[in-house]
């Protein structure tokens, strides 16, 4: 059985958005980052970063929320995967462009604007991540004025990989860029989506 180690409060929230597109069974730690259960020397055996998602799947254990994703995707098979190399590597593109470009600057940006108690946010900090952000949404944008999809010609791994990422754009104002906002909006409509996120929040 597969095991999930990781709150919907974390990234873990894409390794369930995941496994509900694929209807497949889990067991769910769903433990919070940080949490004293991920300082355990069982935990660091099976993630030495100490990071949650990680996923144990009958023994075959896997971390980085992307590649969790991929795998998962592939391994059942799921419509999500693309069958054509190209898109296979555009999903493998933008799973690693988002980790990069966007992953990070968002959660700072977020932090800094909203989520810290206002005391400890810093401006500064908020600005410099911005300044990442614009240029990523821009080519994100460009991306998706030529395609509906970012791998193909439908919803797949690399669109739930992406949005997924992006949870915390829900509450920024995306109308600069609206192809990205309506191919977000078409993501989180998914049942799947909208039951992860109910799991978060
Ligand atoms: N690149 C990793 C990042 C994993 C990660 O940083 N997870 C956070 C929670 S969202 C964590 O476990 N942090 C624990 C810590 O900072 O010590 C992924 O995508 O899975």
């Amino acid at each position: 059985m597969l095991r999930i180690y990781g709150s919907a409060k974390s990234r873990a929230l894409r390794t369930l958005w995941m496994v509900g597109e694929l209807g497949i069974a889990y067991e769910h730690k769903d433990w919070l980052p940080r949490a004293p259960e991920t300082k355990t020397p069982e935990f660091h055996a099976l993630n030495p970063n100490d990071r949650v998602p990680t996923i144990d799947d009958d023994g075959f254990v896997l971390s980085e929320s992307m590649a969790i994703n991929l795998y998962l995707a592939k391994k059942h098979k799921s419509p999500l995967y693309p069958a054509d190399p190209k898109n296979e590597a555009l999903a493998l593109q933008w799973s690693l462009w988002e980790t990069d470009r966007l992953d990070r600057q968002i959660v700072t940006y977020c932090r800094h604007t909203k989520d810290l108690p206002e005391a400890e946010r810093k401006p500064e900090v908020a600005d410099a991540a911005w300044k990442e952000i614009v240029p990523a949404f821009d080519a994100l944008e460009a991306a998706l004025k030529k395609s509906d999809w970012l791998a193909g010609p439908a919803f797949s791994v690399a669109d739930l990989n992406v949005a997924a990422a992006l949870y915390r754009a829900l509450t920024l104002d995306l109308a600069k860029w609206p192809h990205v906002k309506t191919w977000f909006n078409r993501c989180w409509e998914r049942p799947a989506a909208k039951q992860a996120r109910a799991m978060r929040e």
